[in-house]
């Protein structure tokens, strides 16, 4: 039976278990990447380990996430970064050097290799043929501690891609087009393995867009081929070196099935307030636009900005539209000026920014009262762009500036009538510019690490108690986002190396009250529905939530990376064996785990529950592993316990 390239990387890099779907499994990974918003305290997490430098074939700490300046924090936490980094042998790309995904696509990533990241778009570097998984911060400081990351073995969806995509349509819309299909859980516990014709069809960086997205459908990774399109890639990009020919057998079989006509698609859009929300742009065509962005991690690529200024060429953007671009490297922005598009885009009248997240992470763009915002992005849940009740549309990049255009919402596909399609193709060789990456040396190791007064070490945390009495302190429906429990934006971010502080927004968008509630009792419970904990990797959902005395959560099932973060931080992960049963625990009811100790280190997978006088089920789907986390008080307690042995 052939294989899928999917099984051949895990089989090469498998340390523990077996490749059964389902049963966890523990896999070599060989380059990590930080950004900051997780990476401060997932840096702290590496050297509370104390080791003298990574040991990983690279690891590269990114700064793209808080680099607005509004007081010391964030510059604070750069240096940190920076110091640390070159401390313990870790590149590190400064603030506006680019987003960590576009830029480790230029500049490190190698087909085949593994990549574990502490944000979960990690899986964009399918554009050149890894596997590339995201996780908490925690994980990926012991994966550069050069320990294997441990995750359940997914099952392997193959997705066959016939024919070619029509003019106006473009990487974003196959995604969104598989959002379609199986909404924002339908992919959780698989990897989407894409293979046939289409492929090849497909540029790097329109693969990195397919795999960005993955994420939004709870996919645990995304695998392409690597093939002539990778090698030209990185051959363009001055790392021809970097390339082998990777590919699944002829005969390979897949988990699942499902394929997808490139040239049937036509223009798709995800509507408020969820990526799973897609419709076709002609259905809600006519709506007024009052902002438009290019940029992200999805979509900021040479060929999306260049596009773009094909279309402005000679064009002035509509009065009513306020239009950003922000770029995905210093590179896209160095090549799209070399190749003359950058006075196309400001001559139409585009804010053009420094590249980095910017808006996706709520660092300012937001939207005004009731305005309509079309983006590029890969997510739009429900006020992440910073203002309350927004009305943001996730699209590709025709699709927005067609809107940008005309002032409503419109059919890429009828610009055509206007102009012809600007074709854009991967250039035989970018400009490469790495002047501001400080690339790791052994000469760098005697580095003082700064650290400044926003960086705070971790609050301690008890261990498991034989019997765990607590109060029902908020109940939320179904795909709540990691968003929604531990906001980001200009605010809050640069809190996230100060947990203390930090954890007084825990849930704020949800309840004003939750963390003045939680100094009112000992523990406190979440209840929440299914798929609770979508999105963000950041493990400060989990950090936050467990420093104001969350001890367990209550769902009726939980989406990967947030599982994991729960156990890494002892909290338990449990969920209702009987879904109904959701509508027993109702907020403010006293529950009771009696005993949970002793049934957590027997290896029990059903615990019972006492609530409101009745005795429901729950279950606790976690590897021994996890267990010894829970019983510890988190992963960190565990290791700790383990050194001091
Ligand atoms: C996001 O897109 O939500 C983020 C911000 O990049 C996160 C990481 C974070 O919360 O810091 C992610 O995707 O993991
Ligand atoms: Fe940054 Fe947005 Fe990408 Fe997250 S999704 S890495 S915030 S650009």
């Amino acid at each position: 039976m052939g294989k899928s390239l999917t099984h051949k990387i895990l089989e090469s890099h498998l340390v523990e278990g077996k490749l059964i779907p389902g049963e966890e499994i523990g896999i070599r990974i060989d380059q990590t990447l930080l950004q900051d918003a997780t990476g401060t305290m997932a840096m702290l997490e590496f050297e509370a380990l104390g080791l003298d430098s990574v040991r990983t074939e690279c690891s590269v700490q990114y700064v793209d996430h808080n680099i607005l300046q509004g007081d010391h924090k964030n510059a604070d936490d750069h240096r940190y970064l920076q110091t640390a980094s070159m401390r313990y042998g870790v590149h590190f790309s400064p603030p506006g050097n680019g987003i960590c995904h576009q830029v480790h696509l230029e500049r490190f990533g190698v087909p085949g290799k593994t990549l574990l990241g502490a944000d979960s778009h990690t899986p964009s570097a399918a554009g050149v043929s890894m596997f590339a998984m995201g996780a908490g911060g925690l994980d990926v400081a012991l994966a550069m501690a050069g320990r294997p990351y441990y995750f359940p073995c997914p099952k392997v969806l193959g997705v066959k891609l016939n024919g070619r995509l029509p003019d106006w349509v473009s990487a974003k819309d196959i995604i969104l087009e598989l959002l379609r299909r199986y909404d924002v859980k339908g992919c959780v516990g698989k990897v989407i393995e894409y293979y046939g014709p289409g492929v090849e069809t497909l540029t790097a960086t329109d693969r990195l867009t397919i795999g960005n997205m993955g994420t939004e459908l709870g996919a645990t990774s995304t695998v392409f081929p690597s093939d002539e399109q990778t090698r030209r890639f990185l051959e363009a990009q001055g790392r021809a070196e970097y390339w082998t020919e990777l590919a699944a057998d002829p005969d390979a079989t897949y988990d699942e099935y499902d394929q997808i006509d490139l040239s049937k698609l036509e223009p798709l859009i995800a509507c408020p307030s969820s990526p799973g929300n897609v419709k076709s742009v002609r259905d809600v065509a006519g709506i007024k636009v009052d902002q438009a962005i290019i940029g992200s991690c999805v979509n900021s690529s040479f060929r999306d900005l260049m596009v773009v200024a094909g279309v402005l060429e000679g064009r002035c953007i509509h009065r009513d539209v306020f239009f950003h671009i922000n770029p995905g490297s210093r590179q896209v922005l160095e090549n799209v000026v070399f190749q003359g598009g950058l006075m196309a885009l400001l001559m139409a009248g585009a804010r053009v920014h420094e590249s980095g997240c910017l808006g996706c992470i709520g660092m300012g763009q937001a939207p005004g009262t009731n305005q309509v915002s079309l983006r590029t992005f890969p997510r739009n849940f429900p006020g992440r762009s910073g203002t309350k009740g927004d009305q943001v549309y996730l699209c590709s990049p025709e699709t927005a500036v067609a809107a940008a255009l005309k002032g409503v919402i419109t059919d890429p596909r009828d610009l055509g009538e206007e102009m012809e399609y600007p074709k854009v193709g991967e250039p035989e060789k970018y400009l490469v510019d790495t002047a501001s990456i400080v690339f790791a040396s052994p000469s760098y190791r005697e580095t003082q690490v700064i650290r400044g007064p926003n960086i705070r070490p971790l609050p301690l945390m008890d261990p498991l108690p034989e019997t765990l009495e607590a109060k029902v302190l908020l109940k939320v429906g179904d795909n709540i986002s990691t968003d929604g429990i531990m906001p980001a934006g200009s605010d809050i971010l640069p809190l996230r190396s100060n947990i203390e502080a930090l954890s007084e927004f825990a849930y704020c968008k949800l309840d004003d009250d939750f963390s003045t509630k939680c100094k009112e009792v000992r523990a406190a419970v979440v209840v929440g529905g299914e798929n609770y904990g979508q999105g963000s990797s950041r493990e400060h959902a989990a950090l936050a939530p467990r420093h104001l005395g969350v001890r367990v959560k209550i769902a009726k099932s939980f989406a990967r990376i947030h599982k994991a973060n729960l156990c890494n931080f002892g909290i338990i992960p449990l969920e209702f064996k009987d879904p109904t049963d959701y509508d027993v625990v109702q907020e403010g009811r006293d529950v009771r785990l009696e005993g949970i100790r002793e049934r957590i280190a027997r290896g029990d997978e059903k615990i019972p529950l006492e609530v409101g006088g009745k005795t429901i089920m729950t279950r606790l789907d976690v590897s021994a592993r996890q267990r010894e986390y829970l019983l510890a008080g988190g992963a960190l307690n565990f290791v700790k316990q383990g050194l001091m042995k």
